[in-house]
């Protein structure tokens, strides 16, 4: 196969031992290139997973790898069970010289993780059992990182989830058309404008004091928790790049986003895309037994409010990059991001129907 970077190269500056003997493109992720390597080891076929950070989303990946470094340290220390410890947390495989990325003579930032065996990730949610498996282990990774010591992470994205401030972006570009697009999507457009006031609630609930910063995942979509193929439990947490100070709901409303309607992310035939009750219930039933000891009364009260905003803003950061001319999520075909855009507002449509009910599962909890 002719791969876009030379993985056998870049593999040897990495602690791995044996000899190279195949590389492949892997996984669905927007961001990132990653491959899954295989190295003969006494005989056996062993996976490591290399990836290049994009630099373009990503501006200090240094200060990202520390973060990582940190926060997979912490959660090591925690993991008292004997054996599978490398399945349970990202352990990163050093460079020769002992650090945690290998820089290229082009540049581009690498980095090579213990490839998890015998599970997997899926693009789309199938099934309420699954859904209570992935937010109990999103729920559980924020009350690892509870007592997380100082310092501070470093914001590897700054303002990652400020509603607001995607709001402003994406009306930027309205207002610059750059590619000539706007026109073409009045409709999404129009939809965004009226939902405007939903961008700051919980921003301002933060700034009251009612909601606290925490150290969160910020990217806890269904696609980025492994499960295991046999058992289909959780076992692991991965994509680690922008975990940082957030919100605990933040991370709650991803899970929502995706992992209560069975649509794939970018989904044509709307009528797919649905804000499930019983994924909705087995969400809430899996974050509450491992995050629901730490969260307060004022976070409680707004899961489905997280729900319905972190779809929409993820539906606007699509559409701002559609306007935009795709600078920022890979794409696969032409009018991507706005077929995910579509697939993102409806399922908010979805969830406004059924709010009222969303919030009374809550408050029976
Ligand atoms: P992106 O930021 O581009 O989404 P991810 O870190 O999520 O990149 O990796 C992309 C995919 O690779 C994941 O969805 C998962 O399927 C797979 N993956 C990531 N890390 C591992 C790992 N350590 N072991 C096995 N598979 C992994
Ligand atoms: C990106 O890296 P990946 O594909 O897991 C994005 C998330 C979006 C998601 C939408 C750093 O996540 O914020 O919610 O796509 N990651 C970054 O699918 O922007
Ligand atoms: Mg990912």
């Amino acid at each position: 196969m002719n791969l876009r970077h030379d993985v056998k190269t870049l593999a040897a500056h990495f602690q791995i031992f044996g000899e190279y003997l195949r590389a492949e493109p892997y996984g669905s992720g927007h961001i990132n290139d990653t491959y899954r390597a295989a190295f003969d080891q006494g005989g056996v076929a062993m996976h490591y997973l290399l990836q290049r950070i994009n630099q373009y989303v990503f501006k200090k990946p240094p200060e990202l790898m520390e973060n990582v470094r940190r926060v997979t340290e912490h959660i090591r220390g925690k993991l008292i069970a004997p054996g599978e410890v490398t399945r349970r947390v990202l352990t990163i495989v050093p460079t020769r010289d002992g650090r945690l990325f290998h820089l290229d003579a082009q540049g581009n930032y690498w980095r090579t993780y213990v490839f998890i065996e015998k599970a997997r990730t899926y693009d789309a949610i199938e099934s309420a059992a699954q859904a209570f498996q992935a937010a109990k282990e999103f729920g559980q990774f924020q009350k690892q990182l509870v007592d997380l010591p100082p310092p501070r992470l470093f914001d590897t994205i700054p303002d990652f989830h400020n509603t607001p401030k995607r709001f402003a972006a994406f009306e930027q570009a309205i207002a610059a058309d750059a590619a000539n697009r706007a026109a073409a999507c009045k409709a999404e457009i129009e939809f965004a404008l009226r939902r405007k006031p939903l961008a700051s609630v919980l921003l301002d609930l933060n700034a009251k004091g009612e909601i606290p910063e925490r150290t969160t995942h910020n990217d806890t979509k269904f696609n980025n928790v492994m499960l295991d193929e046999a058992t289909g439990e959780a076992l692991c947490v991965i994509d680690l790049d922008t975990v940082m100070p957030g919100l605990a709901l933040y991370d709650f409303g991803d899970m929502v986003r995706t992992a209560t309607s069975p649509a794939l992310e970018d989904e044509r035939d709307l009528s797919k895309v649905e804000m499930l009750m019983p994924m909705y219930e087995a969400l809430l039933r899996g974050y509450l037994s491992t995050a629901g000891e730490f969260l307060n009364r004022a976070e409680k009260e707004h899961l489905a409010f997280a729900g319905k905003l972190i779809t929409f803003e993820q539906g606007v950061r699509f559409l701002a990059d559609h306007l935009a001319g795709d600078a920022y999520y890979k794409i696969h075909r032409e009018g991507h991001n706005l077929d995910r855009c579509r697939t993102q507002f409806e399922l908010v449509e979805s969830i406004e129907r059924q709010e009222a009910e969303m919030n009374r599962l809550a408050e029976k909890r």
